[in-house]
This record gives structure tokens, C-alpha cells and sequence, in this order.
């Protein structure tokens, strides 16, 4: 059985391939693009953009592995009648879930700004889970998913890293999944939550995962031979 090895921290993880997926979290036009809805938030939607680069490189690393690889959205019906009232009306009438952005109505499904960013978009017969929560797990078949393909781990890349990523990765550790987080593949609209978020994680000897980065994961991937 091929096993790899990964610098991380707190500490080196192993971990079999073949049990492993990537996951690209919510790489979505609203959270990247500068007319979506990070940037109707008052976010710097550049903050999020250095990602994209490493997991371009990840992400064709993964295909060539026949990796398992998941990629998400968040977003809502165009009725917003799976948008809890709570989500909806946190903002002022006009920076609304629903409302009309640049790009369609924000964050709402079939819109142009709900869909993937076309660096990263998703291959015929890759899983796109379409979720309503931040947690990936929340009102999806992502749990499914992971266990009909005998997953227990899961590189965790995407944005963003304090709201979408932590709160999946939270979820992923409490039902029994490995979270290996690529630090250089996620990022946060703030530096210091992205900083925050990754201590987090790996205190306390890993108390939600391992933190570590693309270099790692691509050199553990380039030393192995092909998934048969
Ligand atoms: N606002 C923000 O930082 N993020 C989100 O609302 N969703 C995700 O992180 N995907």
C-alpha cells in the first residue's frame, strides 16, 4: 500500500492516497471576482486571489492521480427559501443574499457570480456539491460522497480560510475525517483571521488537523507511482 508522507504541523501526517480526496471550497466568482458578493461586503477580493495559482497546480496533480475531487459552492434557491432568515437579513436591502449584483443575483444558484471561477473550473465527472451552509457538511450528500469513495482524508483548499474552510474542517474532524489543510490554497478577506484560523487548527497537538502547503503535497504526490 502506498502511503505518503507530508511535512506538516504540529506534525508529519501520513496518509494513504487512495483514501484521501481534494476538496476546493467555494473558489466561487462571488467570493474572487470584484463585482460579487465579498466585494458588495467591503472585502478586497485580491486577498483571495493568491490561491488560485497553487491550486491550479494541486488540482492537475489530482487529476493525473485519478484523485477523488470535490468542489463546492455556496449558494442558494432563487426563491432563497433554503436561506435561513437569519443569513438573509444580517445586511443592509441592497448587499443582500438575492439581491442584484454585477454578476447576477448574489450567491444565488444558476447566477454568474455562483459559479466557479473559470481557472479552476470544474472537469466533466468532477463532484460539484452545491451547499447552502458554510459548513460543507450542512444540508448536502457530502458525508455520502466521502464514504462511498472510502475517503478519511481530506486536503482542504479554497476560501474562505476563517468562515467556509475552518467551519468545514470543524465539521470534518467531528465525524471522523482527517483535515489537511494546504495554507498557501486557502485564504481569508483578512490576513490575521487566515493567521488565526490556521493556529487554530494545529494547537494543541492538531485538535482540528494538520496545517501544511502545496510544496509538501506535491512532493509527496510526485514520489509515488499512479493510483492503479
Ligand atoms: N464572507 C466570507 O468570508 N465567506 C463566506 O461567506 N463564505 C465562504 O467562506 N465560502
Amino acid at each position: 500500500m502506498t502511503i505518503w508522507q507530508i511535512a506538516a504541523e504540529p506534525a508529519p501526517v501520513a496518509i494513504d492516497p487512495a483514501e484521501t480526496a481534494l476538496i476546493i471550497i467555494d473558489m466561487q466568482k462571488d467570493f474572487l471576482y470584484p463585482d460579487g458578493y465579498g466585494a458588495f461586503l467591503g472585502n478586497d477580493v485580491t486577498l483571495l486571489q493568491r490561491t488560485i495559482a497553487p491550486i491550479q497546480a494541486l488540482l492537475a496533480a489530482a487529476r493525473q492521480r485519478g484523485m477523488l475531487i470535490i468542489h463546492t459552492r455556496e449558494g442558494h434557491l432563487a426563491d432563497l427559501s433554503d436561506c435561513p432568515p437569519t443569513k438573509l437579513n444580517r445586511w443592509p436591502p441592497g448587499n443582500r443574499i438575492g439581491d442584484m449584483g454585477p454578476m447576477g443575483r448574489i450567491l444565488v444558484r444558476g447566477e454568474e457570480g455562483h459559479d466557479i471561477i473559470d481557472e479552476l473550473a470544474p472537469a466533466s465527472g468532477e463532484i460539484v456539491i452545491d451547499k447552502p451552509g458554510k459548513n460543507a457538511f450542512y444540508a448536502t450528500n457530502l458525508e455520502e460522497v466521502l464514504q462511498a469513495h472510502h475517503i478519511r482524508n481530506l486536503l482542504v483548499t479554497g476560501v474562505t480560510t476563517d468562515v467556509c474552510c475552518s467551519a468545514t474542517v470543524i465539521a470534518a474532524n467531528d465525524r471522523g475525517y482527517n483535515a489537511i489543510v494546504l495554507r498557501d490554497c486557502v485564504a481569508s478577506y483578512s490576513p490575521e483571521r487566515h493567521a488565526a484560523v490556521l493556529e487554530v487548527i494545529k494547537a494543541q497537538g492538531g485538535i482540528f488537523g494538520w496545517v501544511t502547503d502545496s510544496a509538501q503535497v506535491l512532493s509527496a504526490i510526485s514520489k509515488q507511482p499512479p493510483l492503479s
